[in-house]
């Protein structure tokens, strides 16, 4: 009797462990890309920020990110930093691939999201969005954890 008893308890704990794996699968296929480590790097008196992030693809086919916006800024651009010998030029870059399986990363010295014209008084500590959409129809709208020049690094 004992016996049974523990077995039928064992049979739906197993039921119930497959249900959520199956659950969370599902949730995996529906948002492909996911943000990691996002933050600005805050300048002082009214200078453009400047946003970084981590693109990571969890399908089996690559994303174009497209577009930024954002409610906290006027102006959201991808721009990447191109050395030119000894000078530095920022480019507009219209679409930035996440390869299948793969990550891409929106970081100091390469690519930078140019932020201008805070809506509202921005400061270090803050956090502000930024709409992150990508080619496969997904948006991200993704909080980006804002910090001082002396926090970044
Ligand atoms: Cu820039």
């Amino acid at each position: 009797m004992t016996i049974k008893i523990k077995t039928s308890l064992a049979l739906s704990l197993a039921a119930v462990l497959s249900l959520s794996l199956a659950v969370g699968a599902h949730a995996a296929g529906t948002q492909a890309i996911s943000a990691q480590n996002a933050w600005v790097r805050w300048l002082p008196n009214n200078l453009p920020a400047a946003g970084y992030v981590t693109l990571v693809n969890a399908s089996d086919k690559p994303i174009d990110l497209t577009d930024i916006s954002s409610d906290d800024y006027e102006g959201a651009m991808l721009h990447q930093t191109v050395s030119n010998g000894s000078t530095q030029q920022m480019v507009m870059v219209d679409k930035l691939t996440v390869p299948a399986h793969g990550q891409v990363a929106i970081a100091p010295g390469g690519y930078h999201v140019m932020l201008e014209h805070a809506q509202h008084k921005v400061a270090p500590g803050d956090t502000v969005h930024l709409k992150l959409q990508f080619s496969d129809g997904e948006t991200l709208n993704t909080p980006f954890v804002v910090k001082s020049p002396a926090q970044a690094n």
